[in-house]
């Protein structure tokens, strides 16, 4: 892990090089994270061309003292940018960037404190490089989606026709994802069974699971601070050769991104490959949403696909998550994770996608 943070550390400092910048400021839990190891809700981080400050209150020095190995000043403050300012005062340190994403007040705040200074805002400063996973970040999201494909396979016998709601299937993959070593749930579970699997994001409601329906898993976990993020639909009690060719159109989308995603590709390509094979089949107006997204330390995380002609490097940890969906009758989507190498990609969720029906 250290080693991990000190690369990182290093690729913020030549990135201050590129953009001219003399240091960042960086916000977010996820970001201070990503670049001290430090995982609490109240943190400041500096990071110059050759000055690290960390800066917290009281609640948080112990746990920084203890998580930070990184060469950092460890600062136990309750006005963190003051704090900054005053410390880099005389120094040669004039040209300050920081994330276009903070909040209005926060800006304001900014300008204040750091009225001496050249403030820059920034666009993806830490985001870009958080695209691009290593060694240790790829090994907690292997596990989180472990974990789920071991939740998926069990919740398969849990789920009782007739009897089980959504919110029940809910709580059975959330504890049981836990019981496999999950952190907690990586975000709000899409359980959509029967006319409800037509919402692309239809949470768990408490509406019971009947026969003849079809029912959409989406949910994944926390390992180490990292997500995993699956989808899988299962047929309940039998299946409509309408449902079945649905269903087999889906997973030949899914398929096809799985052979043709590798290093290269680029961002309109990933969207395309998928969405051409719904369209061949004739269902291109129900697939309605984008075909996937970067995961990590967030759920949805950077890059999103559409007409970019950017492409993909080995290393990002994307998502592959074609559906079809039939308003007011029924939907499915099949979701797996995708680790990008320099000549195809390694599916990380492998819970089963042969049509299930579960009686
Ligand atoms: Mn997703």
């Amino acid at each position: 892990m250290t080693n991990h943070i000190e690369e990182r550390l290093k690729r913020v400092e030549d990135k201050l090089v590129e953009t001219g910048l003399d240091g960042f400021i960086v916000s977010g839990q996820r970001n201070v994270y990503y670049l001290t190891g430090f995982w609490g809700t109240e943190a400041t981080v500096f990071i110059g061309r050759n000055r690290r400050l960390f800066l917290t209150d009281a609640r948080y020095t112990l746990i920084a003292k203890q998580s930070i190995t990184a060469d950092f000043d460890i600062i136990e403050t309750r006005a963190a940018l003051e704090e900054i300012a005053k410390l880099l005062g005389g120094s040669d340190i004039k040209t300050i960037g920081f994330d276009e994403q903070v909040t209005y007040a926060d800006y304001q705040h900014l300008l204040r404190v750091f009225a001496e200074y050249d403030l820059k805002a920034q666009s993806l400063f830490l985001e870009d490089l958080r695209m691009i996973k290593d060694a240790s970040e790829i090994a907690a999201i292997r596990k989180a989606c472990q974990i789920s494909d071991k939740a998926f396979i069990d919740v398969l016998d849990f789920i009782k026709p007739g009897q089980t709601t959504e919110m029940a299937v809910n709580h059975f993959l959330d504890a049981r994802m836990r019981h496999y070593g999950a952190e907690c749930a990586s975000f709000e579970f899409i359980v959509a069974s029967g006319y409800r699997s037509a919402m692309p994001h239809g949470v768990a409601s408490d509406k019971v699971i009947q026969s003849g329906e079809t029912l959409t898993l989406d949910f994944g976990c926390y390992y180490d601070h990292y997500v995993s993020d699956m989808t899988r639909t299962v047929h309940v009690g039998h299946v409509t050769d309408e449902e079945h060719r649905i269903y087999e159109t889906v997973l030949a989308a899914n398929q096809a991104l799985i052979e043709a995603a590798k290093a290269g590709v680029t961002y309109r390509q990933f969207d395309q490959i998928p969405r051409q094979v719904i369209k061949d089949a004739g269902f291109g107006d129900y697939f309605t949403h984008g075909i996937g997204h970067g995961i990590g330390l967030d759920i949805h995380e950077y890059p999103y696909f559409g007409t970019s002609d950017e492409t993909i490097k080995p290393n990002m940890v994307l998502t592959d998550e074609p559906g079809i969906y039939i308003p007011d009758k029924y939907g499915v989507r099949i979701e797996d994770d995708l680790l990008i190498t320099e000549d195809g990609c390694e599916v990380l969720t492998l819970a089963p996608k042969e049509l299930i029906v579960i009686k």
